[in-house]
C-alpha cells in the first residue's frame, strides 16, 4: 500500500518568536527531518497568504486577535498577521530538511478564504489539487506530523479521513496552538473521522 507523509506548516511563523508562535513548535523538527527518511513520498505545506489577508484581525477595524467573525462560509477565528508571502516568517524552520519534499504545497492564498487543511480552503469545498495529486501517485495512507495540531494538522487529518485515506497523526511529532480547549476539541474530531492518533 502506497504511503504519503504530509508534513504541516513548519514555519518561523509557528515557531517561538513567530508572529503566531506555537510552544515548543520548533522542538519536532529533527525527529520529523528522521521521520522523512522513511517515506518515499514527502509533502510539505506552507501557509502563504497575502498582506492583508481576511483572517488577519488587522485587515478589520474594531477586531482583536482571536476575535471570531463571521465570514461568506462561516465562522472565522482572527489572527495576527502570520506567513506572509516571501516574508521570513513564513520560511520553513530554518532546520527542516525541505529536500526530501516532492511537493510543496502553499495554502491560504485567496485572500478571502483562510485555509487550514492541506486538502480544502475553509469554505469546505475549494480544492487545493492534494487529493488529485495523492490519488494519481495512487496513494491509500498518509501520515500527517507538524503545526498546529488543533487547526491545520486536525482540519487535513479530518478530510484526508472523509476523502477515504487511512490517515494517522503522530500526535508526538504536532504541536497545538489551543485556543480555548481547541486541541481537545480537535483530538475528539480526530478520532471521530476515525483517524489514528498515535
Ligand atoms: C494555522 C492558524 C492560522 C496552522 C495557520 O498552521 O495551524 N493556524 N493559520
Ligand atoms: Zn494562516
Amino acid at each position: 500500500m502506497s504511503q504519503a507523509l504530509i508534513v504541516i506548516d513548519i514555519q518561523n511563523d509557528f515557531c517561538p518568536n513567530g508572529a503566531l508562535a506555537v510552544p515548543n513548535g520548533d522542538h519536532i523538527v529533527d525527529q520529523v527531518n528522521a521521520l522523512m527518511r522513511q517515506y518515499n513520498l514527502c509533502v510539505l505545506t506552507q501557509d502563504w497568504h497575502p498582506k492583508g489577508h481576511s483572517s488577519f484581525a488587522s485587515s478589520h477595524s474594531n477586531k482583536d486577535t482571536y476575535d471570531i467573525i463571521d465570514m461568506s462560509y462561516g465562522p472565522q477565528i482572527l489572527w495576527p498577521d502570520h506567513c506572509v508571502q516571501n516574508s521570513e516568517g513564513a520560511s520553513f524552520h530554518p532546520r527542516l530538511d525541505t529536500t526530501k519534499a516532492h511537493l510543496i504545497l502553499r495554502k491560504g492564498t485567496n485572500p478571502d478564504i483562510d485555509s487550514y487543511s492541506a486538502f480544502f480552503e475553509n469554505d469546505r469545498k475549494t480544492p487545493t489539487g492534494l487529493n488529485g495529486y495523492l490519488q494519481s501517485l495512487d496513494i491509500q495512507s498518509v501520515a500527517i506530523v507538524g503545526l498546529a495540531t488543533d487547526f491545520c494538522v486536525n482540519y487535513s487529518a479530518v478530510d484526508a479521513a472523509h476523502l477515504g485515506y487511512n490517515v494517522t497523526v503522530f500526535t508526538q511529532l504536532c504541536r497545538a496552538i489551543d485556543l480555548d480547549g481547541s486541541l481537545d476539541t480537535a483530538l475528539k474530531n480526530m478520532t471521530c473521522a476515525g483517524v489514528s492518533l498515535e
